[in-house]
């Protein structure tokens, strides 16, 4: 059976939402990602004990992008991922990857004060990142224009942890439309549910 790596309140969100919204079998496997860090054996899985990781047909896949893009079209009857030769799979690539390789790390430079220029970084400037993302919002419902598409889990994860809970991504009308319409998906809340159970559960976390 497919394994997932999880801690809660993590980049692991997108990835344990796209499972549900495939709704495939999966073993869930809590890594705890808190103190000291996941425990040393992770990193076989894991080079860098990060979650989420993958673990299917005796490989194992890392970055939310490459899961991403791997369970889409592994599970391709959930119709999650535009297939070669479908024209929305363009823009379904681009921001599966753009969400980790420039919004991920442009909000991560942000908060950290980092003072540079575009040409300094591979990510480029957060100003640049937000309007890409705004213009693109503005005139598309999802990531990969009009349906829903496994890149949604990822672009939709950061900008709603970002945006609602963390506030560090500003509330543009395009970000708060696209965030609506995500948070009906029956899947999506199944998902935010169990994760903010689970992170209540987690000693470190008890309120
Ligand atoms: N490049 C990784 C990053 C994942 C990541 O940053 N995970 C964090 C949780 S938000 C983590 O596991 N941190 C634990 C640690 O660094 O020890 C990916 O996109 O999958």
């Amino acid at each position: 059976m497919l394994k997932f790596y999880h801690a809660p309140f993590s980049r692991a969100f997108g990835v344990f939402w796209l499972l549900e919204e495939l709704g495939v079998d999966y073993q869930r496997v809590a890594v705890d990602i808190r103190g000291g860090g996941a425990p040393e054996e992770y990193r076989k899985v894991q080079p860098s004990k990060k979650v989420p990781a993958i673990e299917h047909d005796g490989a194992v896949i890392t970055e939310r992008a490459a899961i991403t893009l791997y369970l889409g079209d592994t599970f391709a009857e959930a119709g999650l991922a535009p297939a070669i030769g479908d024209p929305a799979r363009a823009a379904y690539l681009t921001w599966t990857v753009y969400n980790d390789a420039v919004l991920d790390p442009a909000l991560c430079a942000k908060v950290r004060g980092l003072d540079y220029v575009s040409n300094d970084y591979p990510f480029g400037l957060y100003d640049d990142m937000i309007a890409n993302v705004e213009r693109h919002l503005s005139a598309n419902d999802f990531a990969a224009g009009d349906r829903f598409t496994a890149a949604d889990t990822q672009l939709g994860a950061s900008i709603i942890v970002t945006m609602t809970v963390t506030k560090i991504l500003p509330e543009r009308p395009a970000f708060k439309a696209y965030v609506e319409r995500l948070q009906q998906r029956p899947a999506y809340q199944r998902v935010a549910k169990l994760d903010y159970e689970m992170a209540m559960a987690l000693p470190s976390l008890e309120m």
